[in-house]
C-alpha cells in the first residue's frame, strides 16, 4: 500500500509540472485541530490534485507553520464519494437513519417553521446551537447561526468548551485570567521540561511547539513526560517517561511539593511575594491554621504527610522516582511544566491545574525567561476574528457538558448545575441545532443516554445537522443539510490557542452543486424568519472579513490589507518582545497585582473555601481519590481503566471515514502484555470493551507503551451500533459517563471503569 501511495504521488507530481495551468492556493486549517498551519493548494482543472505546506522563508527565528498529515490529505474529504450533495428529510423514527432528499427550499421552510414555533410556545431559550468547532472561521456556520437566533429573540446559551473547562477553571481562580501562557519560543531556554499529560507529537497544540521542544532538547533541556501511555511525544523527546494511573497524578504532584518541603528546595522568596496562603504565615484572615498548602503538605491536620512513600501506591511511581524528579525541577532553573488537557479530563480534573501551578510557583518558574506558569497557556495578543454575535436577551448560562441535562429537566436546573445569570434556563431544551459538530451524538458522552434523550420526541422536537457527511449525529437530524468545506469559501483564522499571525483560507475550487456557503443559506433563512436586514446588514459575506480586518488594523498597523492578506494567506506580526505570561506581576505583585481578589496567586483560594465542600472542591490543591479511580470498589467488575486521547489521524471524529487516515493510525485498544496475558489476548484480534453504560467491539493492540491496568483507546471513532446496539466501530463514547467534574461542570470523558473480553469469549474472573 505505501508503495502504491508512493507511487501515485509520484504519477501525480509528474502530472502537475506537465501541465502548466497549475495554480497555487494559500489557505489554512480550519478545524479544531490543535494547530493553524500554512498550505497550500494545487488546484488543476477546477480540482485539488496535490495540497502542500509554506513554501517562502524556513529559519530557526521565523520557522515555517508546517501541515500535518490531516490537512495534506484534506482532499481525501473534499472529494469523499459519500459527501452531502443535497438537504435531506428523516422518513424514518429519529435516530433510525433513513432519509429523503428535499429540495432546499422545503428544507429551510421546514427548520423556519421549528424555530419559530419553539420560540412562540417554549421561549427563545428553548433553541441550542449545540458545540461543534469543525469550522473555526471568522464566518463559521455555528456562529452565523447564533447570531440569527440572537436577531430572532435569542437563544439557550452555554460556557465552558469539551477541550479544557475544569483546567480553565482553575486558571482563572488561581491567576485570575485564563491567559497564563507565553511565546512558544520561550520553551528553548527551559533547562527542565516536564510534559504533563501532553502529547503535542499528536495534538500539536500551537503549530510548532514540538519544534520548540525539540530545539530546547538540543540545548540539554531534560525532557520528562507524565503519562499512562508511552506517547509519540515520549518516544521523540523524552530522557524519562514516567507512567502513572490515570487520575492519580494529584498524589505525584503533592509528593513532589512535599520533598521540595523537606528539603527546603522551595523558592521561598517568591512563594512570600506572590502567593496566598502556601504556609500559615500567609494564609487570609479568617482562615483557621491548619489550612496551608504546606500544612497539608506535613500532615499537619489528618496526620498523613503526602511523602514518597504515600504516594508511590496510589499513583504508581517509585518513591526515588519522585523524589529525583523533585530535586530536578527545584534545582534545574528554568523549568517549564506544560501540561495537557488530558489529566484534566477526569474526575476531579480541576485539581490537576491547580496542582501544577502550586509547582510552577513552589518552583520559581512563573513569569520568568524560560519558565512556565502552567495553566491553561494561552495567551491573546493576535486578536480575535469573528462575526458578531448580537446580544442575546437569555441571560441564564449553564456548563455545555450539562446540555442534555438542558433537555431532560433545564427549567430545573439552578446553580447546583452550575446555571449562572439566572435562578434556573427559562425554559427545557427543545431544538437542537448542529453545525460543523459531532457532539450531538459522537463526542459526548454516554452514547446510549443520549441517544435516547435525542431520539425522544416528546423531549425533542426538532434537530437539524449541517455537515459533510451523514455522521453518527446527522443520523439523528430531521434535516441534514450538505455543508459546504473549506477551500470552497473564503474565511480568516487565527492561531489555535497561542501564536502571533492572523490566516487567510482562501476559496480554491467550487464546492459541489448543492452545498450552499452558510452564509447564503442561513441568509435564506433570516428572510423567512422577517430579520434578514438585521442579520446580514446589507454585507456580503466578503464585506464582512474585510470590516473585521479593518477593525483590527487599527490596533495592529501592522496588519497588511485584505488583497495582500489573501495573497500571502498569512500575516506574520512581529512583537518586539516574547510574551511571558505574569512578568511584571512575579517581579512586583503590590505594583503590578495578580487579577485575582487578593491580587497574588491564591494556591489558597477563599472563594473555594467558602463553599464549604473540602472533599470535593478544597480550598487548596489534593489528590482526591476519583470515582471510577484505581480505589473505587467497582473495580471487581470493572478492573481496567479506560483513557481516550486525541489521535494524529482524526481531527475528533474528522477523517474517520478516510482510508488513508486508518492505515496512518489504525482504531485499536492499547492493552499491557500481562493485561492482554490474563485476558488471553494477542494483537490484532477482536476484543470486547465494556462497562453498564455499553460496549464496543475494537482491534486489541498488545503493548509495553501503556502501563499494567490501564487501556486506551483514540477518541473520535463513528459510533456503528449493531442490531443489538453493541457499538463495532471502537467509538469510546459509548463507555464514557455524564457524570461532571464537582466545580466546573466539565467532561470527565477519560474516567471510566471497564472490562476487556476476547469478542467470542466470556469475561475472565479476576
Ligand atoms: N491529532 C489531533 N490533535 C488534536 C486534536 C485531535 O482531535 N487530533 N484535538 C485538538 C483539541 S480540540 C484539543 S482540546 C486538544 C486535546 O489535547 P489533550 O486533551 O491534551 O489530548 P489528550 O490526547 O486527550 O490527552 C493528552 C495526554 O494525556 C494523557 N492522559 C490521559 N489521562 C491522563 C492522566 O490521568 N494523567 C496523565 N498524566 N496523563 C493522562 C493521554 O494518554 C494523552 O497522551 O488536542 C487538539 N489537537
Ligand atoms: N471521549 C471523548 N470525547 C471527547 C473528547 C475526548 O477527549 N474524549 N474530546 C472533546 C473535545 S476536546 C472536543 S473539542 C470535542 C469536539 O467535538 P466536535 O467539534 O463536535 O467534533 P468534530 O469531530 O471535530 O466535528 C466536526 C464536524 O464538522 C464537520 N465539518 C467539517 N468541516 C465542516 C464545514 O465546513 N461545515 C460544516 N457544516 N461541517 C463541517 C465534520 O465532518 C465533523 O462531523 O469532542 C469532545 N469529545
Ligand atoms: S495541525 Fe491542524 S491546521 Fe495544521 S495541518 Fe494539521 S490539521 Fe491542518
Ligand atoms: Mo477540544
Amino acid at each position: 500500500m505505501v508503495e502504491r501511495l508512493v507511487s501515485s504521488c509520484a504519477v501525480r507530481y509528474v502530472n502537475i509540472m506537465a501541465d502548466s495551468a497549475v495554480r497555487v492556493v494559500p489557505g489554512m486549517g480550519v478545524h479544531n485541530c490543535g494547530g493553524r498551519c500554512v498550505l497550500r493548494a494545487h488546484v488543476q482543472g477546477g480540482r485539488i490534485v496535490h495540497i502542500g505546506s509554506e513554501d517562502g522563508e524556513d529559519s530557526p527565528d521565523h520557522p515555517q507553520l508546517r501541515a500535518c498529515l490531516r490537512c495534506r490529505s484534506y482532499r481525501n474529504v473534499l472529494y469523499h464519494p459519500q459527501r452531502l450533495t443535497h438537504p435531506l428529510r428523516r422518513v424514518g423514527r429519529r435516530g433510525d437513519g433513513k432519509f429523503e432528499p428535499i429540495a432546499w427550499p422545503q428544507a429551510l421552510d421546514t427548520i423556519a417553521r421549528a424555530l419559530q414555533q419553539a420560540r412562540d410556545q417554549h421561549g427563545p431559550a428553548s433553541r441550542l446551537v449545540l458545540y461543534g468547532w469543525g469550522d473555526n472561521g471568522a464566518m463559521c456556520g455555528a456562529n452565523l447561526m447564533r447570531r440569527l437566533l440572537n436577531c430572532h429573540g435569542g437563544q439557550a446559551e452555554y460556557y465552558n468548551n469539551y477541550s479544557n473547562p475544569a483546567t480553565s477553571h482553575a486558571t482563572r481562580l488561581t491567576y485570575g485570567t485564563v491567559k497564563s501562557g507565553s511565546t512558544r519560543s520561550e520553551l528553548v531556554h527551559a533547562r527542565m521540561i516536564v510534559l504533563w499529560g501532553h502529547n503535542p507529537a499528536e495534538t500539536v497544540f500551537d503549530t510548532n511547539t514540538m519544534y520548540y521542544l525539540k530545539q530546547a532538547r538540543e540545548r540539554g533541556a531534560r525532557i520528562v513526560v507524565i503519562d499512562p501511555r508511552l506517547t509519540d511525544t515520549a518516544v521523540a523527546l523524552a530522557d524519562q517517561w514516567i507512567p502513572v494511573r490515570p487520575t492519580t497524578d494529584n498524589a505525584l504532584m503533592d509528593a513532589l511539593a512535599c520533598v521540595m518541603v523537606e528539603e527546603g528546595l522551595q523558592d521561598q522568596a517568591f512563594l512570600d511575594r506572590c502567593c496566598l496562603g502556601f504556609d500559615e504565615s500567609h494564609l487570609p484572615a479568617g482562615i483557621p491554621s491548619g489550612e496551608s498548602y504546606r500544612s497539608y503538605l506535613e500532615g499537619k491536620v489528618d496526620g498523613i504527610a503526602k511523602t514518597p512513600q504515600w504516594a508511590a501506591p496510589i499513583c504508581g511511581v517509585p518513591p526515588e522516582t519522585i523524589r529525583t524528579l523533585a530535586r530536578d525541577l527545584a534545582t534545574r532553573k528554568p523549568a517549564a511544566i506544560l501540561c495537557g488537557y488530558g489529566p484534566q479530563r477526569h474526575a476531579y480534573g480541576e485539581q490537576h491545574a491547580r496542582g501544577a501551578i502550586a509547582l510552577a510557583a513552589m518552583t520559581g518558574n512563573v513569569g520568568v525567561h524560560g519558565g512556565w506558569a502552567s495553566g491553561k497557556g494561552g495567551y491573546d495578543r493576535t486578536p480575535d476574528f469573528g462575526i458578531p454575535l448580537g446580544d442575546n436577551p437569555v441571560r441564564e448560562r449553564f456548563p455545555v457538558f450539562l446540555w442534555t441535562d438542558a433537555i431532560v429537566r433545564g427549567s430545573s436546573m439552578s446553580a447546583e448545575d452550575g446555571v449562572v445569570g439566572g435562578a434556573h434556563l427559562s425554559s427545557n431544551v427543545r431544538v437542537l441545532i448542529q453545525i460543523a459538530g459531532n457532539c450531538l451524538i459522537n463526542q459526548h458522552a454516554d452514547i446510549n443516554r443520549t441517544r435516547r434523550i435525542v431520539a425522544d420526541e416528546s423531549l425533542v422536537d426538532f434537530v437539524v445537522v449541517s455537515d459533510l457527511f451523514l455522521t453518527p449525529s446527522a443520523r439523528f437530524a430531521d434535516i441534514v443539510l450538505p455543508a459546504s468545506a473549506c477551500w470552497e469559501r473564503e474565511d480568516i483564522l487565527v492561531p489555535w490557542d497561542a501564536g502571533d499571525y492572523v490566516g487567510f483560507a482562501n476559496k480554491a475550487v467550487e464546492g459541489p452543486p448543492g452545498c450552499p456557503d452558510d452564509y447564503d443559506w442561513i441568509g435564506q433563512l433570516a428572510a423567512r424568519l422577517g430579520v434578514e436586514k438585521q442579520f446580514t446588514q446589507a454585507r456580503t459575506r466578503e464585506q464582512w472579513l474585510r470590516a473585521m480586518l479593518d477593525g483590527q488594523r487599527d490596533r495592529l498597523p501592522g496588519l497588511p490589507s485584505y488583497e495582500e492578506l489573501k495573497r500571502r494567506g498569512i500575516a506574520r506580526i512581529h512583537w518586539p518582545e516574547p510574551h511571558i505570561a505574569f512578568a511584571s506581576q512575579a517581579e512586583d505583585p503590590v505594583a503590578s497585582p495578580f487579577a485575582t481578589p487578593s491580587g497574588r496567586i491564591e494556591l489558597f483560594s477563599p472563594e473555594l473555601w467558602k463553599l464549604l465542600r473540602p472533599e470535593e472542591i478544597p480550598a487548596i490543591p489534593k489528590y482526591i481519590p476519583a470515582w471510577e479511580g484505581p480505589q473505587d470498589p467497582l473495580r471487581q467488575r470493572f478492573p481496567l481503566q479506560l483513557i481516550g486521547w486525541h489521535y494524529r489521524r482524526r481531527v475528533h471524529s474528522i477523517h474517520d471515514n478516510d482510508p488513508w487516515m486508518k492505515e496512518a493510525g489504525p482504531q485499536v485498544l492499547w492493552l499491557n502484555p500481562g493485561d492482554a496475558e490474563a485476558r488471553g489476548i494477542r494483537s490484532g484480534q477482536q476484543v470486547r470493551v465494556f462497562n453498564d453504560r455499553g460496549a464496543t467491539v475494537i482491534a486489541a493492540h498488545v503493548t509495553p507503551r501503556i502501563m499494567p491496568g490501564v487501556v486506551a483507546m483514540p477518541q473520535g471513532a463513528w459510533y456503528a451500533p449493531d442490531a443489538q446496539g453493541i457499538d463495532r466501530a471502537g467509538s469510546i463514547n459509548v463507555l464514557t459517563s455524564q457524570r461532571p467534574t464537582p466545580l466546573a461542570r466539565g467532561n470527565a470523558q477519560h474516567t471510566n471503569l471497564v472490562e476487556v473480553v476476547l469478542e467470542t469469549g466470556k469475561a475472565v474472573q479476576q
